[in-house]
């Protein structure tokens, strides 16, 4: 019988200690992406606890007012920040594309560190930490603690163990590797339990997302030949239902597993904004590609992008690149070798 293998260990790890380390004595604020989610929330708490064992006054920071309920217990005994409310001398960002996608406030701000894993990434910080055959930024972290054989809290490896299984689906996705696998299995051996972190995450939803899910469900339109499918939110089902965007986590799923389903999207528009989010189980259908001329980004099948412009502008045209990109594929061309 073979022996399981050891993990395919992400490069960097020493690199990024070191980084760590610069930043002794400061006063240090770590960041995740808008519309917050596990995998962000994760790597933040794992990045902070190493910055203040290495001497750092570390602060994690609220992209935007309020922890959604569900992520609320993975940051354990730590408090949380706005922006304002602290003074820093760096920042530290996580699970995030580019420096925009961490509110108005840091378009002007250079931080030091950056841990990613978007394919359509840019290095916008001093050091960069970029990896996007990474499942999620957790996984990088989980991957060079476990490399450095550096102890983890409890509390670290719960909020990374959330932050891989909710960035993959519960090891569904595309972007499951066996070593995602061999990292989770690495912290249900440094304490996490398993049903007890799925159970915050997963069973801790407030009623009115499903109010909301159910106006989602009603709105659903499809396109060529049901192997697009499209569910809207607008204003008003947000009001009726008093949810915001940060209720819509997992919806899009749904429309993903309906049969012959291929690309499923989510439109939700709200005070002048509109977010458009992508998904499909197939990489040849490299999704980041097709979003690149409406200025989207995320991973190869799951992607989104946000506008100011109405929806009848660029409806047409994302219907027929996403119609287009299906007949590509359809017809043999390889795009992607997964
Ligand atoms: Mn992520």
């Amino acid at each position: 019988m073979n022996e399981i293998k050891e993990c395919e260990h992400f490069q960097g790890a020493d690199r990024f200690f070191d980084t760590c380390k610069q930043l002794r004595g400061k006063k240090v604020g770590i960041i995740g992406h808008t519309q917050i989610d596990g995998d962000a929330v994760g790597a933040q708490v794992a990045l902070f606890e190493i910055l203040k064992r290495e001497g750092c006054e570390a602060f994690l920071i609220e992209t935007e007012p309020g922890i959604p309920e569900h992520l609320e217990p993975l940051y354990g005994k730590y408090k949380t920040y706005q922006p304002q409310q602290v003074q820093v001398d760096e920042w530290c960002v996580v699970d995030c594309s580019q420096a925009s996608r961490c509110g108005d406030f840091f378009e002007t701000i250079r931080p030091f560190l950056l841990i990613d894993h978007h394919i359509s990434g840019s290095p916008f910080a001093v050091h960069n930490f970029i990896h996007p055959e990474a499942a999620a930024a957790c996984e990088i972290l989980a991957d060079y603690l476990y490399q450095l054989q550096y102890p983890l809290s409890i509390t670290m490896a719960n909020a990374l163990y959330a932050g891989l299984i909710m960035d993959t689906g519960n090891y569904c996705y595309n972007s499951t590797r066996a070593s995602t696998l061999r990292l989770g299995a690495y912290l249900i051996d440094q304490g996490v339990q398993a049903h007890n972190v799925a159970s915050w995450v997963y069973n801790n939803e407030p009623r009115k997302k499903f109010l909301l899910l159910e106006r989602f469900f009603h709105s659903w339109k499809f396109y060529a030949e049901g192997k697009i499918c499209f569910g809207f939110l607008h204003d008003e089902d947000y009001e009726a239902t008093g949810t915001d965007m940060a209720d819509v986590e997992g919806f899009v799923n749904y429309p993903r597993s309906l049969h012959g389903v291929r690309i499923a999207g989510l439109v939700q528009e709200l005070a002048g904004l509109i977010k458009v989010s992508l998904r499909s189980d197939e990489p040849a259908l490299r999704l980041d590609q097709v979003i690149q001329p409406f200025h989207g980004g995320g991973h190869v099948c799951a992607v989104a992008f946000k506008t100011t412009d109405v929806l009848e502008s660029f409806w047409d045209d994302l219907i027929n690149a996403l119609q287009e990109r299906l007949k590509v594929v359809e017809e043999g061309v390889l795009l992607y070798e997964s």
